[in-house]
């Protein structure tokens, strides 16, 4: 059975993407953005630069919503019943702040093969055009690997400014979420976002990416979690889950992780280039 109805399938299938998905009460949402501001000011560069990876690791409510069922069973009708968490990142914009996503493809650069994985971003504030909520080059997923140029450019929350060439910025489909609302997006699929230009914060908490067990990592090493099923490969070394908020062992096993993917994603990088 699945989860996601025919349209939605239809809609992954066809644009590479299906949103917007109902997952959290507005509560909830406001309560997730109180336990990362309550990091934030408790250990002020927690969250900041490389620290913004995995989070779900020290905050039990970004834990939650990373092993959440409605999220799963969605999850589980693009990718099937076994599934690995391998990571999430907190993608937020502050108002005043130049930050934006240049347009890329996330499986350029994430090293997951093969693609049978899929990404939610789930909106812990509102979402839209005003704030820089994604926007998607709807199709194309359909097409191979693109071209990425490194653009390093200030403002640019990738860490290389992996960017492609002549996507057509005005056809693109703005995913506007409500805080609680999420979007599934394809590996593949050519996305990006625009500064914030409200005067609140955007917060995006992305899992990035849930994989099928058969799913490897090519450019380094990605702990995961197993979210559901049974795990038949054992490709990677699978870590618990946090109970406590910034706990001691937690912080130090995130501060592994996000060393780990560092390199991963600076493997093969020159300061220049392409990629
Ligand atoms: O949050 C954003 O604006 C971009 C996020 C993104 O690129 C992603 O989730 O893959």
């Amino acid at each position: 059975m699945s989860y996601l109805s025919a349209n939605q399938l239809k809609q992954y299938e066809d644009d590479g993407f299906v949103s917007p998905i109902n997952i959290l009460s507005r509560e909830k949402a406001k309560e997730i953005r109180n336990e990362i501001e309550l990091i934030e000011n408790e250990i002020p560069d927690e969250l900041e630069k490389s620290g913004r990876y995995n989070a779900h690791l020290i905050s039990p409510l970004l834990d939650e919503v990373t092993h959440n069922p409605k999220i799963l069973n969605a999850v589980q009708s693009l990718i099937g019943e076994d599934i690995l968490v391998c990571g999430t990142t907190l993608f937020i914009k502050n108002p005043n702040e130049k930050g934006f996503v240049s347009y890329h493809q996330d499986a350029k650069y994430i090293g997951l093969e093969p693609h049978n994985w899929v990404t939610a971003w789930v909106a812990i504030t509102d979402s839209n055009e005003h704030n820089g909520c994604m926007r998607m080059w709807s199709g194309s997923h359909k097409d191979n690997l693109k071209q990425h140029d490194q653009k390093f450019n200030e403002g640019n929350l990738l860490t290389r400014g992996q960017t492609v060439k002549n996507v057509p910025k005005k056809e693109t489909i703005a995913l506007i979420l409500k805080a609680g609302q999420m979007s599934l997006h394809h590996p593949t699929v050519v996305h990006g976002s625009d500064l914030n230009k409200s005067n609140d914060r955007r917060i995006g908490f992305v899992i990035q990416s849930y994989i099928g067990t058969n799913v490897k990592q090519v450019l380094g090493k990605n702990s995961v979690q197993l979210a559901r099923g049974i795990d038949n490969y054992n490709f990677h070394e699978k870590i618990g889950r946090t109970k406590t908020i910034m706990d001691k062992n937690d912080l130090k096993l995130k501060k592994k992780e996000n060393d780990n993917l560092q390199e991963i994603f600076y493997k093969g990088s020159s300061k220049k280039g392409q990629l």
